[in-house]
């Protein structure tokens, strides 16, 4: 049977979703809570990671390697880069790179470790079903790169350098880390972000205000994606 991750890095993340999915069971596992559920013949596996690269990498690889899921979707909030991208708007990422990740020292480029890539690429599948998705409910669904670091970013310059290190789109702080686990386990990935604030002086404020609203955007989002896995599978 399919069996789907759905992971978020906070509760407010994946509350929307986990609602839709009871009754579910819990099992205890790597410190951290997994809900499990079927839903219309295909398995779920739902969990917060706790915010950050190093927390998300241990969930998804929980999430593929001990409860065996065959595709990953995360949904949550993120902030903009793109001007284009207004609080609430939804942003799928087509690439994803760590943007502080940094041994420029030895002349690498920005983002890269010997042996890795800067960039990860995101399922072209998903990403088409989101398509589909979104012309279903008449919605618009920005595509871009997604910059992931260990950081809430609430400055315009490091954003600038985001932008010229990465021409990033939208920054957060786990979906890097989740795609180059995905990427080397060969498990189909798609990240999603409703924006909650734009990574500027305001961001604390911008994101404590929104952050709920935007999370259930983008959850409501991953549910019909979810729903259209199902009914076309
Ligand atoms: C991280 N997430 C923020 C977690 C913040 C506070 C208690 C998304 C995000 C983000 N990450 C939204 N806006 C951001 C920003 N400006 N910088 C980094 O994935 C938890």
């Amino acid at each position: 049977m399919l069996k789907i991750a759905i992971m978020g890095a906070m509760p407010e993340e994946i509350a929307p979703i986990l609602e839709k999915f009871r009754p579910y069971k819990t099992t205890k596992y790597a410190d951290n809570e997994y809900y499990e559920a079927t839903y219309n013949g295909v398995e779920i596996v739902v969990a917060y990671s706790k915010i950050g690269k190093v927390f998300s990498t241990l969930t998804a690889t929980t999430m593929i390697q001990h409860f065996g899921c065959d595709k990953l979707l995360f949904s949550g909030v993120a902030g903009g880069i793109n001007p284009n991208l207004k609080i609430g708007d939804l942003i799928v990422a087509t690439k994803l790179s760590q943007h502080d990740l940094d041994i420029t020292a030895f002349g690498h480029p920005m983002g890269f470790v010997p042996g890795g890539s800067i960039f990860v690429e995101a399922n072209k599948e998903l990403i088409e079903i989101s398509k589909e998705v979104a012309k279903e409910l008449g919605k618009t669904v920005q595509e871009g790169i997604i910059a992931t670091g260990d950081q809430f970013v609430h400055d315009e310059k490091v954003k600038d350098n985001i932008v010229k290190y990465f021409n990033a789109d939208a920054l957060e702080m786990e979906g890097a880390s989740v795609a180059v686990v995905c990427n080397a386990l060969n498990v189909p990935f798609f990240i999603l972000r409703a924006i909650s604030d734009t990574a500027d002086t305001d961001a604390s404020f911008s994101f404590d205000k929104f952050m709920e609203s935007s999370a259930i955007i983008s959850a409501e989002f991953i549910m019909k994606m979810v729903q259209h896995i199902v009914d076309t599978k």
